[in-house]
């Protein structure tokens, strides 16, 4: 960019300043989305569909969804069109840390600053949350309203991938088996596969489902699934160290011996890895061409602060 393309000061602040406030309004909008997702149909229930709603709609920073709404906005596609993969990839999420929080698994009493969902409504009842919120997610996209099935089912391919045995459901089970090994056997390569599985398949996923309705071509789709790689790992390393910062392995639950990646590198290190991991990210997403601030932001508001 040139001295006379180059945006003042000023002007970057205002794109800031208006990309952050789409990120907003895209928000508030998508809790009411959520809430009436939830509701549609359901339940035959109204005990399982209050703990539906104490796991789901009970705060969450709402990253993923964003991720589908933001690279949606850069493919031009309208934020409407993106609701069923949007509250999919919640429901998906929602369902994961309700499961992660049971005894069997990290056993947390506390999730967002409140009982987590078994000590709520107790263990069975969030079993059951989990497995109904990971059916809900696949059903917002299968009743999609306006959705060709062709995308539908592309984007089942995706979400389905991303939570199953090589994603989400693969990497806890590694993280379990952590328990058996001795430290020296845990190394960085074992523990960037169980980052890229339990945090980073979903991440990736997120942004790929934004894209799904713009049918990228498979250049594209390899830059896409690149950032989402890359953007998940420093997610996950950023709550390392973030953790690591407050001296409360909050993530690491009763199983507080197990080294984090953060322990492996050390704190500088993780550090300048996110923000090397980051800077790569934002170079890509500019690739993508289309208005690709609110996605610049939100990566921004993801590896900066945890609120
Ligand atoms: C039980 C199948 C199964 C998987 C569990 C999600 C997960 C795998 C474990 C949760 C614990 C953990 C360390 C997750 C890392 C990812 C992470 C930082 C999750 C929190 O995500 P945020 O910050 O949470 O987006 P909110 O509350 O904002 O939705």
């Amino acid at each position: 960019m040139n001295a006379s393309t180059d945006p003042t000061p000023e002007h970057r602040r205002k794109s800031q300043e208006r990309d952050e406030r789409w990120l907003e309004e895209v928000r508030g909008r998508f809790e009411n989305v959520l809430r009436a997702r939830l509701t549609q149909g359901i339940p035959v229930d109204p005990r399982l569909e209050e703990a539906m709603g104490y796991a789901l709609l009970g705060g969450g920073k709402r990253l993923r969804p964003l991720l589908v709404y933001t690279t949606g906005h850069a493919f031009g596609i309208p934020v409407s069109m993106l609701d069923p993969p949007a509250c999919a990839v919640e429901c998906i999420h929602a369902y994961s840390l309700v499961h992660d929080d049971l005894p069997a698994m990290d056993d947390d009493d506390m999730r967002r600053g409140r009982p987590s969902c078994h000590k709520a409504f107790g263990e069975a009842m969030a079993i059951l949350v989990g497995d109904a919120l990971q059916s809900l997610a696949f059903i917002s996209i299968a009743e999609g309203p306006d959705l060709p099935d062709a995308v539908g089912m592309e984007m089942m391919r995706i979400l389905s991938r991303a939570a199953g045995p090589r994603g989400l459901v693969g990497g806890q089970s590694l993280d379990l088996g952590l328990q058996h090994l001795t430290v020296d056997e845990i190394d960085i390569p074992l523990l960037t596969r169980i980052n890229h599985c339990k945090t980073g398949a979903l991440i990736q996923a997120a942004i790929e489902l934004g894209a799904v309705l713009a049918t990228p071509d498979v250049a594209t789709r390899a830059v896409l699934t690149e950032i989402g790689r890359d953007l998940g790992l420093a997610f996950q390393i950023w709550d390392d160290v973030l953790d690591a910062r407050a001296e409360t392995n909050a993530s690491a639950g009763t199983r507080d011996a197990i080294p984090t990646l953060v322990d492996l590198l050390g704190l500088e290190r993780s550090e300048s890895e996110v923000r090397r991991l980051e800077s790569r990210v934002l170079e890509s997403v500019v690739g993508i061409g289309g208005e690709v601030g609110p996605l610049q932001a939100l990566v921004q508001a993801m590896l900066r602060h945890r609120s």
